[in-house]
């Protein structure tokens, strides 16, 4: 289809822009104002393919847009280059293969996909993760976590892939078995790094609302939902024959007089504390439970549809707040690492302790009467004789509601009950005052309780940043100086890659043995690598000055040109790598390097590209191959099929999109250039009016679609200019119009967002120099954009009464009011009336009045 030769103009663009390198950021001569446009970095697995297409796609036609609006752009690419499947990759590949062949090869193949594309970067910026002048600042960066108290070691229970030896972290959990291999994952107590993102947590979340309206809503909801702020208080309850209080956290300390028992995590050491101190029978019954409950995950154990389990610990707890005496359970749906640990249950109304009460018989006291309304007017409580509130409403009211009976708790709002000086109270005021009570007497606090747990960053691979400490002989662990980064990964030849639970850098002899940098004495380099997400957490400051060697980024760029502006990739990114990025910029923000605490002013998610309604990837094996594209149908082709197939943010099926129809464009395009036949010096003034229309609205509309990211909607436009110019030249103005010269420059200057070869072709076509990716666009004519109008004539009685001048898009509704406004055609109309009304916008109203 059409009649030109996409991969000759390719080529042919390809060379110019490689040779005259147009589209590098400039420098502090460049008084222009900056845009700083960022593509989530790929990871080279194999070669591209159309997931990728479609995100640089739009990431091209974003940093060309503000170039095209005079921004001084940069737009820059590297590679996340660490990784698992470089590992496994050299796995397969047998002894003395090493991830960096397989990493490189594919990063060259990537560098010749993206020239091929036309992407317009920065080339001059590239970086690799992977290169030990980049991971050296992952390194730095650990260390200055470290100083920092926000780069620590702990004993926890992870997540652990018996299969692949490896730690997973919760999101690479799905039901229970490992996402990648299928194994059953369990769980195993190990000494780790972490990074202490909790305490980074108030400010992660509050955050948020700074970016609402410039990051899609859905993100920000995930955001906030993975953060998962409570508010509520500590409560301290005594336990017979404990010296310390246990504490526990609880959103609800308003229903505290309802509280009947308590739970506290199976796999606490509380619970294993509570329990050895019980008789030997509660100890074996514990322990077989406990047994069973590290087969599961944390999802299936807060599932409120699988059973209640549990085993009573024959240990009491003391209800602060009236002295009674709580029997304590351990019950796997109580988790060791949320709160304390350990939960007042309150069956009445909390779901999951009344199915656990009604499994187990014990006793459920409710202390919210739902029933009783909480706004509008207070309802007079009346005091006792000791000036005690009397319970508002009588039994008989809740017997309806009986959570035993409906197996329904009682969540809603309502007032207090049972519940001595709270009786009466709304639940937000009982919260108050109960926290307010509880303080006062000294057993409890406010206090907030987060689902974010710290980041776990030691991975047991070898294909990743190596921690830079070091174990001395005598116990400690003391950092690698600065001086001596990086600690360059050995190479992988002679290394066993397999997976083992221990990482294979421990088999590195000569690079784990080093010496105590304080004494000296012989000591041995940490084995672990850091996640790759500390690589991608501050990737965007380095393209500032990726070749820096005596820093991470110079503070002077970033000030700049960080943060980014436009952000733009997969929504599979919406919570870690996203979370993460914004954790490292406030850490870099406290320690004055950076201006701004937002790594990513504006994001733009988009959709997958699916094929058969399934997600396209490698691991599906239903790629459409990205080089063999290029070819045919071509760039460009590709480029403006995706565009044109949607919404960004919706997934597009592959099957949908039309490459032969965005070929056919294409060349109509190219043809409409070649039929010019005006000189360059036109006068434009002097062209057809209503092609000059056409042309003006859509240099009127197109900055606002582009900012808005409807991209679809853009080449739609392009489409209607394209078809537009045809017929001006086929059956109107013709070819020497000036109005068809203006039109096809505005074709070339807009379609080089997303088809950037053929517009250059067109640029150099209509005699200019190249190159269109640079030059400014036009503004619209106000005077073109005025409505055209015309001649409405208004019938009473099949007579002409009246004319009026109205815009060619008027509404019927609207054209009928300005008929029956009219001065003529009221004074037509009289007192009689109106017994029909006939409208055809825009031309005709017809009254028949009687
Ligand atoms: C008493 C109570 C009464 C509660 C009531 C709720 C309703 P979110 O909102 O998710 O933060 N809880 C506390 N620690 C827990 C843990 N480690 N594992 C499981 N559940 C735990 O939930 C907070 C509530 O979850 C807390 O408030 C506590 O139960 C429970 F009518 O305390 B509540």
């Amino acid at each position: 289809p059409g009649s030109f030769d996409s991969s000759a103009i390719q080529t042919k663009w390809q060379a110019r822009w490689a040779e005259a390198d147009p589209f590098r950021a400039g420098g502090d001569e460049d008084t222009r104002p900056r845009k700083y446009v960022l593509g989530m970095f790929p990871y080279p697995s194999g070669d591209l393919h159309m997931g990728h297409a479609e995100n640089y796609a739009y990431v091209d036609a974003v940093a060309r847009f503000w170039r095209h609006r005079g921004y001084n752009v940069l737009n820059p690419i590297g590679w996340d280059s660490f990784g698992l499947p470089a590992e496994n990759a050299a796995i397969k590949g047998g002894a003395g293969s090493d991830p960096r062949e397989w990493t490189y090869n594919n990063i060259d193949q990537h560098k010749k996909s993206f020239r091929e594309f036309g992407s317009s970067y920065d080339w001059s910026r590239v970086l690799h993760t992977s290169d030990p002048e980049y991971y050296r600042w992952n390194q730095w960066l650990f260390q200055r976590l470290y100083e920092r108290g926000l780069a620590y070691r702990k004993q926890s229970a992870v997540n652990w892939c018996p299969n692949d030896q490896t730690v997973l972290a919760n999101e690479q959990v799905v039901d229970g078995h490992c996402e990648r291999c299928g194994a059953e994952v369990v769980k195993k107590k190990l000494t780790q790094w972490y990074f202490k993102i909790t305490e980074y947590a108030d400010r992660l979340l509050d955050d948020l609302n700074q970016l609402e309206g410039f990051w899609p809503h859905k993100v920000l909801q995930m955001q906030r939902n993975w953060i998962g702020r409570s508010v509520g208080a500590d409560i301290d309850f005594e336990i017979e024959g404990r010296a310390e209080k246990i504490s526990v956290f609880s959103t609800r300390p308003d229903t505290l007089h309802g509280a009947t028992f308590m739970v506290v995590a199976p796999d606490s050491d509380l619970a294993a504390e509570l329990a050895a101190g019980s008789s030997s029978a509660v100890r074996m019954r514990f322990q077989d439970y406990l047994d069973t409950v590290q087969k599961s995950s944390d999802i299936e154990r807060q599932s409120t549809d699988r059973p209640k389990t549990g085993v009573f610990l024959d240990r009491f707890a003391i209800n602060p707040i009236n002295g009674e005496r709580l029997p304590i359970w351990a019950a796997d749906y109580v988790l060791a690492d949320y709160g304390h640990g350990a939960v007042m249950a309150v069956p009445a109304h909390d779901q999951r302790d009344l199915d656990f009460a009604r499994a187990f018989d014990l006793p459920v006291k409710v202390v919210v009467d739902t029933t009783a309304p909480v706004t509008g007017a207070i309802p007079v409580i009346e005091l006792d004789d000791d000036g005690v509130p009397i319970d508002p409403l009588g039994d008989e009211d809740l017997e309806a509601l009986d959570p035993v009976r409906t197996g329904v708790a009682l969540t809603g709002d309502g007032r207090l009950i049972n519940s001595g000086s709270l009786n009466g109270l709304s639940k937000r005021n009982a919260i108050t005052r109960a926290i307010e009570e509880l303080s006062a007497a000294g057993n409890g606090r406010a206090a907030k309780s987060y689902r974010l747990r710290d980041w776990l960053i030691s991975r047991q691979r070898f294909w990743g940043t190596p921690i830079p400490m070091i174990h001395t002989s005598d116990g400690r662990i003391v950092p690698v100086p600065d001086e001596q980064l990086p600690v360059r990964l050995p190479d992988a030849t002679g290394l066993d890659l397999k997976p083992k639970g221990t990482s294979p850098l421990g088999g590195a002899t000569e690079w784990v043995n080093t010496v105590d940098p304080e004494t000296g004495e012989p000591a041995l380099r940490d084995a672990d690598t850091m996640d790759t997400f500390v690589d991608s957490s501050w990737y965007f400051l380095r393209f500032l000055a990726p070749t820096d060697a005596a820093q991470p980024f110079p503070t002077a760029e970033a000030a700049k040109w960080a943060p980014v502006d436009s952000y733009i990739g997969g929504v599979e990114h919406a919570i870690l790598h996203l979370l993460y990025a914004r954790f490292i910029t406030k850490v870099l923000f406290d320690m004055g390097l950076v201006d701004f605490t937002e790594p990513f002013t504006s994001l733009i998610n988009q959709g997958m590209v699916l094929l058969d309604g399934s997600k396209m990837s490698k691991s599906k094996g239903n790629l459409v191959e990205f080089a063999s594209s290029m070819t045919d149908p071509g760039a460009d082709a590709v480029r403006v099929a995706i565009a044109f197939a949607g919404p960004v943010e919706d997934d597009i099926n592959w099957e949908d999109v039309s490459t032969t129809g965005a070929q056919k464009f294409l060349a109509r395009a190219l043809r409409v250039a070649s039929d010019v036949a005006s000189p360059t010096d036109v006068v434009w003034a002097e062209g057809d009016s209503a092609l000059r229309r056409v042309t003006h609205r859509l240099w009127a509309d197109v900055v606002g679609l582009v900012e808005q990211s409807k991209f679809n909607v853009v080449v739609a436009r392009l489409m209607e200019l394209v078809n537009a110019t045809r017929k001006a030249i086929d059956s109107g103005a013709g070819p020497a119009d000036a109005a068809v010269r203006e039109a096809a420059e505005a074709v070339a200057m807009i379609l080089d967002l997303f088809a950037p070869h053929t517009a250059e072709e067109m640029w150099e076509i209509l005699g200019y120099e190249p190159f269109v990716g640079v030059v400014p666009w036009r503004q619209a004519d106000p005077t073109l954009l005025v409505e055209e109008s015309v001649t409405a004539v208004v019938q009473v009685n099949g007579k002409v009464r009246g004319t009026l001048t109205v815009p060619a898009k008027i509404s019927g509704d609207e054209l009928e009011a300005r008929a029956r406004a009219d001065e003529k055609v009221r004074r037509a109309i009289g007192d009689r009336d109106i017994t029909r009304v006939v409208v055809r916008a825009p031309k005709v109203v017809s009254f028949t009045v009687s």
